[in-house]
């Protein structure tokens, strides 16, 4: 099948009509990737007035400064891939960076980097400037991301070029993916993105895994290969300003073009995570032995745990926080598919196939759960 466009959704330029059409925009992008389970991108961010442009933030000297600051000294040497070589190096930022400036082509990544507090935790944050107002429900641990139940590290850090890439993979535990370029060199640097939906995420999965090598993240299909798929897989650049955002099992590679970009990624786990995690992704997670099949297990236990008090709370004080009656009914909603996932956790660990619990908690605690949620 031809490769097929993203929906793409430009973001408002004034101030007055982010106000007017910016939660909007955010909705349309959060439908197409939660219910019609395509890939949104929502352009132009870089020139929203909120984005900050002071001392080139978030360029490659900001980031390096940055985490200095973090280190309180000179940035610490960090794990650099060698793409060419299949090697991996310790190099400070600063002399990362130099690397890349002295040719056009570099098979150097630095992937999966942490970034420094400047940029996401410090407030306000240079992300949260870059991504406030409408914006913010995208942020991790915002919006309807339940990895506030279990929080975990998801933001990460792709500095590169021309030469580097990310080979094909699926983002743990099923979750959504986010990736923003927050710095290019020029109008010729862009990232290379090429997607299978999470329609077709399972049978990618089932066509593909024969060969063992979609798991180690290694290799990287050809345009040709993909466009002769059965189904649509989506092809886009991502410039400066532009964030991707992925359903749920979306399968994705990454080429980076032109000069150096940076890019800030990180995931949330929505209801539509969830469930499809419990009922594709931690079967097949458990047989590749994959520890991702421990992480939604314990969001949905904490999260019971922790909407079952919230909702007490409410019942018993008429907290002002949830009074109203949509939010109430949401959180009553959620509750409830909170406890359907977690007791298909619990019969599927439980089942004739397997005989050992796998998720981290003693077969005393699943019965006591079982019963106190029966
Ligand atoms: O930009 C890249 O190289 C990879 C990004 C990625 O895999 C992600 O954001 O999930």
């Amino acid at each position: 099948m031809p490769l097929t466009e993203p929906l793409r959704v430009a973001w408002p330029t004034s101030p007055a009509e982010e106000a007017a059409s910016g939660e909007a925009s955010v909705l349309k992008a959060l439908t197409c990737i939660r219910s019609q389970f395509g890939v949104a991108v929502i352009t132009g961010l870089n020139k929203r007035p909120s984005w900050p442009r002071h001392n080139g933030a978030f360029s490659p000297a900001d980031l390096v400064s940055g985490l200095a600051a973090d280190s309180q000294g000179p940035a610490l040497p960090v794990p650099i891939h060698d793409l060419h070589h299949e090697t991996e190096t310790a190099l400070t930022p600063a002399s990362f960076f130099t690397r890349l400036h002295e040719t056009d082509e570099s098979s150097l990544y630095w992937k999966d980097g942490r970034l420094p507090l400047s940029w996401t935790s410090e407030s306000p944050h240079q992300l949260e400037e870059a991504m406030g107002g409408p914006l913010s429900p995208l942020l991790p641990l915002s919006g309807g991301d339940h990895q506030r139940f279990c929080p975990a590290e998801t933001l990460m850090l792709y500095a590169g070029k021309k030469g580097s890439y990310t080979a094909l993979h699926w983002d743990p535990a099923a979750s959504e993916s986010y990736n923003i370029m927050v710095h290019s060199d020029d109008e010729n640097t862009s990232a290379e993105w090429f997607v299978v939906p999470t329609c077709y995420a399972l049978q990618f999965y089932e066509r593909f895994r024969v060969r063992g090598d979609l798991m180690c993240h290694v290799r990287m299909f050809s345009a040709a290969e993909l466009d002769a798929l059965p189904y649509p897989v989506y092809h886009f650049h991502q410039q400066v300003g532009d964030l991707v955002l992925l359903g749920p099992l979306s399968w994705h590679q990454v080429r980076n073009q032109g000069g150096t970009s940076i890019k800030v990624s990180w995931s949330q786990l929505s209801i539509a995570s969830l469930r499809l995690a419990v009922a594709f992704h931690i079967p097949v997670c458990q047989r590749t032995c994959t520890p991702v099949s421990y992480g939604v297990p314990l969001v949905l236990m904490n999260g019971v745990c922790t909407l079952t008090e919230e909702l007490c709370l409410v019942l018993s004080h008429d907290s002002p926080r949830l009074k109203s009656k949509p939010a109430f009914i949401h959180h009553v909603n959620t509750l409830s598919t909170f406890l359907k996932l977690f007791f298909r956790c619990l019969v599927f660990e439980w089942s004739e196939e397997n005989h050992e619990p796998l998720i981290p908690f003693s077969g005393r605690a699943h019965v006591l759960l079982y019963m106190h949620v029966v």
